[in-house]
C-alpha cells in the first residue's frame, strides 16, 4: 500500500478534500505508489517514459507513443452520463442512474492499479481569474504516465490550482484507470470499458482506455461533457467549438468567431490557418482554441468566450506545409510534441502520416506502421494499408502555436461576433449561408447533419445529425439544451450573427471536393464579417444569405467555375427532402421549445414557396 500522506506532503498538496479523495481511490485501486505531478515534472517524466519504453524518441526532443491497437479513438457507445435524476436522460447521453454506474465502476477498478503508480494531476480548465474559474478546477488521478504527459500539454497543471480554491470542495474528481487493455473485449458483446460522467456529483469515472478523450479527463470529460451540465445549471454554455479572431491588419479590427464542427471536421485546421497569400496582407487568423469554448453573457450585453484548454490534440492526417503551415510550425523540433499512432522510423527517429508528404518515404528501412509492424516486411495484401491510423494525432502545448492570440489567457474572455456550424456534408449545404435570427441559429445548430468521422470508433462515413457538434458530449436532454441556448442568448443585447459553412461538398460523379478548403476557407469568414458589418448584401435564400460571386474575395483561388456555381446555389428539391428528415430528427427531442419548431416551420414554408 502506498503511503499517500507522505506523497501528498512531499508535493505540498494541502487541500483536505483533495487529500481525502486521493486516499479513497488509492485504497480501492490498490496503487503501489502515489505521486503528485505538475508541469515542472515534465522533463523527468518524459525521460522515465522513454526509459520504460512507453514512449520512443523523435528528433528534436519530441516523442512518439503507440496506443493499444483496439484503443485508438473515443468509444461513444461505452460513454455514459449518470445522474440521480431520470429527467436528465436525453437521446444521446446514454443516461443511467448514478448508483448503478458507481457500483459497476467500483467492481471494475477494485485492485486494478496494483503494482502501479497512481499519478495525481491537479489542473485548471480556464484562464486563471476567469468568472467561470469555479467550474474549472479538477484533479485527475491516473495510472498511466503517458496520460500525465498529455495532460501537462493540454491543461494548466499544478498543485497551486487546487490548494487555494475559494470553495475547497468544489473541484472535479476525475478517476482514470487504464485496465488490462488486451483483455477488455473491445467492440464485443462482453466489452468491459466504461466511461462514466456522474454529472450531478461532478465526478468522472473512466475505465478501459489510455487514449485521447477517453483518458485525458480534463479535456473532453470535464471541459466539455461535465462542464456542459455545470453550464446548464449555472447560466453558461459549453460547446465543442473552435474560437478564433479574424484580424483586419489595415484597420486593426478583430472579429471573433466560434465554430461547431463535429470531431475530425476541421476545427483545428481553421483556428490555426493562415489567410491565403493573396489575402495575407490584409487578414490574419488569431488562435484562441481549436476544440472547446465556454460562453456566457457579459455585463455589456455581448456574448463572451474563452478556451479552457492549454494545448492542441490535433489530427495528423493531411497536415502539411501547404494545408496547414502553422500546425507544422507548432510541432517542430523543440516543441516537446508527442505524436500518437503515426508511423515511426526506429532508426532515424522520424515520424510520417498520410498527407504529410505526397508519397510515403521511399527508403522503407526502419519504418514501422502505427501497429508497430515493419513496413518493409508487408505482404502484397497489406502493402496498401495506411502507415498511420486515420485518427493519429499530435499533442502540442498552446505556447507553440505561432498564431496564438495575445489575449488567449485573458480571464475576461473575448466578445463573440459570429457563431458558425459546419460538418462533412457531401451535398446540399453551400459554402456558407448566414442568418441573424437567434431561434433560427439554434435551430440550424440542432439540425447540423454530417458524415461521422474516424474520431469515434467504427462510424466513419455514416450520415447522422450531430446537434451543435455536441452529440458525443451531450450531458442532458436535447429539449433542455435547446432552451438553455435560447436563454443564454436571450440575455445578450448585441447578438452574434450565425452561419452554416461546408468545406466538404463533393462532385457526385468523381467525388472530388468542390472547394479547395484549408487556407481558402478564410475567404468565407471574411465574407461573413463583411456581411455582419453591412458591407456586402448577399443573395437571399430560404436558408439564409449566400455570397454572390462578386462579394467573395476570389483573387488567387484555383477553382473550376462550375464548382463555384454549385457551392453558391441552393438545391431546393434536395432541401425539401431535408426538411422531412429534420422533422423526424427534431421529433425525437423531448420538450423541444416552441420557438425552435416555429423556426423550423418558417424555413420549411420558405423552401416550399421558393
Ligand atoms: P477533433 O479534434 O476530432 O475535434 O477534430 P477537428 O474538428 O479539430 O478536425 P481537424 O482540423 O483536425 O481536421 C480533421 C481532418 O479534416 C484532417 O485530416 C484535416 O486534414 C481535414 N480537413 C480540415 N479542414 C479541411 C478542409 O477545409 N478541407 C478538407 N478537404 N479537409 C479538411
Ligand atoms: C474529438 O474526438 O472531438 C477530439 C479528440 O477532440 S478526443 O480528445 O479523443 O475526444
Ligand atoms: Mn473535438
Amino acid at each position: 500500500m502506498a503511503d499517500v500522506d507522505a506523497a501528498l506532503d512531499a508535493a505540498g498538496l494541502t487541500n483536505p478534500h483533495v487529500r481525502e479523495y486521493v486516499k479513497y481511490w488509492a485504497g480501492i485501486t490498490g496503487a503501489e505508489r502515489v505521486e503528485v505531478v505538475g508541469a515542472d515534472d515534465d522533463a523527468r517524466l518524459v525521460q522515465e517514459a522513454l526509459d520504460a519504453g512507453e514512449l520512443q524518441p523523435v528528433t528534436g526532443g519530441r516523442t512518439y507513443s503507440r496506443s493499444y491497437i483496439k484503443d485508438t479513438a473515443r468509444a461513444e457507445e461505452r460513454t455514459i452520463v449518470a445522474t440521480s435524476d431520470e429527467s436528465d436522460k436525453g437521446l444521446y447521453n446514454n443516461w443511467q442512474p448514478s448508483d448503478q454506474a458507481k457500483e459497476n465502476y467500483l467492481s471494475l477498478v477494485q485492485g486494478a492499479s496494483e503494482g502501479k503508480t497512481m499519478y495525481v494531476v491537479p489542473y485548471l480548465m480556464a484562464p486563471q481569474g476567469s468568472p467561470l474559474e469555479k467550474f474549472a478546477a479538477g484533479v485527475e488521478i491516473t495510472d498511466a504516465r503517458t496520460v500525465v504527459l498529455h495532460m501537462i500539454r493540454m491543461a494548466r497543471v499544478g498543485v497551486n490550482y487546487i490548494n487555494e480554491l475559494a470553495e475547497p470542495d468544489h473541484f472535479v474528481r476525475a478517476v482514470h484507470v487504464t485496465g488490462d487493455l488486451p483483455n477488455l473485449g473491445q467492440g464485443t458483446p462482453d466489452d468491459k470499458r466504461y466511461f462514466y460522467t456522474i454529472a450531478d456529483e461532478r465526478t468522472i469515472l473512466h475505465f478501459g482506455s489510455s487514449y485521447g478523450g477517453n483518458a485525458l479527463l480534463g479535456k473532453i470529460a470535464h471541459g466539455l461533457r461535465l462542464a456542459s451540465y455545470d453550464g446548464w445549471k449555472n447560466g453558461f454554455l459549453v460547446e465543442q467549438f473552435l474560437l478564433l479572431g479574424v484580424k483586419d491588419k489595415q484597420t486593426g479590427e478583430v472579429h471573433n468567431i466560434v465554430g461547431g464542427f463535429p470531431s475530425a471536421s476541421g476545427k483545428t485546421n481553421l483556428s490555426m490557418t493562415l489567410a491565403p497569400d493573396t489575402l495575407g496582407d490584409r487578414y490574419e487568423i488569431e488562435f484562441y482554441g481549436d476544440d472547446i469554448a465556454w460562453l456566457w453573457p457579459g455585463e455589456d450585453g455581448r456574448l463572451y468566450a474563452f478556451n479552457p484548454e492549454f494545448g492542441v490534440f490535433g489530427v495528423a492526417r493531411d497536415t502539411n506545409e501547404k494545408s496547414n503551415p502553422t500546425a507544422i510550425d507548432a510541432i517542430q523540433p523543440g516543441t516537446g510534441t508527442i505524436f500518437t499512432n503515426v508511423a515511426y522510423n526506429e532508426k532515424t527517429q522520424e515520424v510520417w502520416w498520410e498527407g504529410k508528404t505526397k508519397e510515403h518515404p521511399t527508403d522503407l528501412d526502419g519504418w514501422l506502421d502505427w501497429k508497430g509492424e515493419r513496413i518493409a516486411d508487408r505482404s502484397p495484401e497489406t502493402a496498401d494499408e495506411a502507415w498511420a491510423h486515420p485518427n493519429s494525432r499530435f499533442t502540442t502545448t498552446m505556447a507553440n502555436v505561432p498564431n496564438l492570440a495575445e489575449g488567449y489567457a485573458n480571464p475576461a474572455g473575448v466578445p463573440v461576433d459570429a457563431i458558425i456550424f459546419g460538418g462533412r456534408t457531401r451535398d446540399r449545404e453551400p459554402l456558407i449561408r448566414s442568418f441573424t435570427d437567434v431561434a433560427e441559429g439554434v435551430y440550424d445548430g440542432l439540425t447540423l447533419g454530417a458524415e461521422a468521422t474516424f474520431a469515434a470508433d467504427g462510424l466513419e462515413g455514416v450520415l447522422r445529425y450531430d446537434p451543435m457538434s455536441m452529440r458525443p458530449f451531450m450531458s442532458y436532454g436535447e429539449g433542455d439544451y435547446a432552451q438553455h441556448w435560447l436563454d443564454v442568448l436571450g440575455k445578450t443585447t448585441e447578438k452574434p450573427i450565425f452561419a452554416h459553412v461546408n468545406w466538404f461538398q463533393r462532385d457526385p460523379e468523381d467525388g472530388h471536393f468542390l472547394w479547395p478548403g484549408f487556407r481558402e476557407n478564410v475567404r468565407a469568414l471574411v465574407w461573413l464579417i463583411e456581411s455582419k458589418n453591412g458591407l456586402v448584401k448577399g443573395n437571399p435564400t430560404p436558408v439564409g444569405m449566400i455570397p454572390t460571386k462578386d462579394e467573395l474575395l476570389l483573387e488567387g483561388l484555383e477553382i473550376e467555375p462550375g464548382d463555384l456555381d454549385t457551392l453558391l446555389t441552393i438545391d431546393i428539391e434536395r432541401w425539401k427532402q431535408e426538411i422531412g428528415y429534420r422533422e423526424e430528427h427534431l421529433k425525437q427531442f423531448v420538450g423541444l421549445p416552441e420557438e425552435i419548431w416555429e423556426a423550423h416551420r418558417r424555413v420549411a414554408a420558405d423552401i416550399d414557396a421558393a
